[in-house]
């Protein structure tokens, strides 16, 4: 039965044209402007691999709560953006260079793009430091020769999406080589849409009540949670070269790792961050640090993974009470795991440290941004059942 429900939502799903997202600041709900916008990289053609190019593209916009993605056409669609000026649009995916679209004034409902001249954005930024260099061709370089049905194939390094990693995926990235996230049109052409143009009621704020007042239930947002995981990157007065190189590449690891905690769960934990070369890969304490050793293991997909470890995953005697014969038995996350399955008799397995699936143990796991946003699903539903 519960299968049957979540199928047919996935067919209604598939027949809306876009992914509606609601993008929420905490005080006004509900009053604002929409947001439209297509994103295409140029080299998308017309063939089948196109929806999954276009698909999966992270639009966010600087101080709102929520993010969006492109659907298989490339749209994407913001709710509830207030009347204001300078706004700013982030367009990210792993894989392309991160795009920023600033200083946007909205006062209707807004165009950014149309499918006419849609929104370029430039692939080949595989480490996600906002630029396309050596450092990317490098991490290109692990990835040639494979093909879909090898174990260690990344969907992200095939831009045509033609199931194998070779020249013709390496032509579209050294197009844009050198690049860094600045050198995109800063000016991009908005339009107001001219349907919307009738005033919409500016959102009065409350006056200040002078008794207590009667706490109201929050909105719910669509998309997004209350996490708040923040980190400090704990450096050396003097760096070296290769400290520099290290704390650049932790940066952007964590940086994007703390972006899918606080979307997508309600955690909330400051942690100390450092770089320690004698350290093999990675590992985290409980007690909130996180060593990165080495430069391989500097990504988002292993800096969510120990995070994890931090939010007591293998790292606390209720973690390890609960893993019996081979399996975590807590309700939320068994329940959380079938939620995204659709399988009512899937359980998370695991051992004293580590679980699966979605436990990020390996970067080869991820072959979407599903799977990242599963994962903290996943966490999430764990903490309830460690009792934080
Ligand atoms: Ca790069
Ligand atoms: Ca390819």
């Amino acid at each position: 039965m519960f299968k049957k429900v979540i199928t047919v939502f996935a067919v209604i799903m598939t027949m809306m044209t876009g992914i509606i997202c609601t993008v929420s600041n905490a005080e006004e709900v509900n009053t604002g402007f929409t947001v439209t916008g297509i994103v295409k990289p140029e080299f998308v053609n017309s063939g089948s691999t196109a929806s999954s190019q276009l698909s999966g593209f992270i639009v966010t916009v600087e101080g709102l709560q929520g993010t969006c993605q492109t659907d298989s056409t490339g749209h994407f669609e913001l709710n509830n953006i207030q009347r204001g000026a300078g706004y700013t649009f982030k367009i990210s995916k792993p894989g392309f260079l991160t795009r920023t679209i600033s200083d946007k004034a909205i006062s209707g409902d807004t165009a950014l793009s149309t499918g006419g001249l849609p929104i370029d954005i430039w692939a080949g930024d595989f480490n996600g430091d906002l630029s396309i260099n050596m450092a990317d061709i490098i991490e290109f370089a692990k990835g040639f020769n494979l093909i879909s049905s090898s174990e260690k194939y990344n969907l992200v390094l095939d831009m045509n999406q033609d199931g194998a990693i070779n020249m013709s995926d390496i032509m579209i990235v050294i197009k844009h080589f050198s690049k860094t996230a600045n050198d995109y049109l800063q000016n991009i052409t908005a339009t107001t849409i001219v349907k919307s143009t009738v005033p919409m009621p500016t959102p009065t704020k409350k006056p200040t009540p002078t008794v207590t007042p009667i706490p109201t239930k929050a909105p719910t947002p669509t998309v997004g949670m209350t996490g708040k995981v923040t980190y400090t990157l704990i450096k050396a007065s003097s760096p070296t070269a290769d400290q520099l190189a290290a704390y650049e590449a932790i940066t952007a690891a964590m940086d994007k790792a703390v972006f899918y905690y606080n979307q997508y769960t309600s955690i909330v934990l400051n942690l100390r961050v450092q770089y320690e070369p004698s350290v093999a890969t990675a590992d985290a304490n409980i007690n909130g640090n996180i060593r990165f050793g080495k430069k391989e293991y500097m990504n988002h997909i292993t800096a969510m993974h120990e995070i994890a470890h931090t939010a007591g995953v293998g790292t606390t005697n209720q973690y390890r009470s609960l893993i019996v014969n081979g399996v975590f038995t807590g309700t939320n996350a068994t329940n959380q795991l079938r939620a995204i399955t659709g399988n009512s008799q899937d359980v998370l397995k695991g051992d004293s440290q580590h679980f699966w699936p979605y436990g990020l143990n390996y970067t080869s796991e991820v072959k979407s941004n599903d799977d990242l946003i599963n994962h903290c699903k996943i966490v999430n539903a764990m903490r309830k059942d460690l009792g934080f």
